[in-house]
């Protein structure tokens, strides 16, 4: 029997009209790739839902493994992040709150590793001829946000399963609404996901 990744994408956020990471993850869910079977699920661009959102799948889906996906507009290559930092701060969310310098959790470490394959998942995209770097900030706003909360659950919970976040370029749909916003093709941004899926499998 398979195991089972849980990926999530989130919600268009921003001036950003679609988000190519809640498409791949609908696309994705149900299909059986390398060693696990995929359950997805989108997320809110909401710093007050998504944490919770994350951790109802979580305790509703019982994952064998994580993977959060998010769009980094701006980003050349697609990009595993290695860590995420105690700390909500950025732009209004889609509920208009900004966070300025709040804690996620008051009891958590400043930092979480991820505990994905992140150096694996970089080499074999390259492999593929998929540009790749590891990436050492997620940010401050819900990417880095939901990779805390998954970090921070599996640590609290001694839950030994690999858990991450993966940010992606924007696509080409993309790139047509924006000035100068390097992009993929969506294909080959789906290509990404699963060749990172297939990292973790091997
Ligand atoms: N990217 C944003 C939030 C949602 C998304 O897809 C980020 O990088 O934080």
């Amino acid at each position: 029997m398979s195991k089972k990744l849980l990926l999530t994408g989130f919600e268009p956020f921003l001036d950003f009209s679609i988000n190519p990471t809640k498409e791949i993850v609908e696309e994705l869910n149900g299909t059986t790739i390398g060693a696990y079977t995929v359950a997805s699920h989108v997320l809110s661009v909401d710093f007050h839902k998504a944490g919770k959102q994350l951790l109802q799948v979580i305790d509703e889906t019982k994952p064998d493994a994580i993977i959060s996906l998010g769009l980094a507009g701006g980003r050349f290559k697609v990009s595993p992040e290695r860590i995420a930092i105690n700390v909500n701060d950025g732009p209004k969310d889609n509920q208009g709150h900004k966070p300025e310098n709040e804690v996620i959790w008051e009891d958590g470490t400043d930092g979480l590793f991820s505990t994905l394959p992140i150096s694996k998942m970089v080499e074999q995209l390259k492999r593929q001829g998929l540009p790749a770097e590891v990436s050492n900030t997620a940010g401050t706003y819900l990417c880095n946000h939901v990779m805390y909360q998954a970090l921070y659950y599996t640590k609290i919970n001694e839950i030994e399963l690999p858990a991450g976040f993966i940010h992606i370029p924007a696509s080409h749909e993309l790139a047509i609404e924006h000035g100068k916003m390097p992009s993929w093709s969506y294909d080959d941004l789906k290509k990404a996901v699963i060749v990172c899926i297939k990292a973790l499998s091997s």
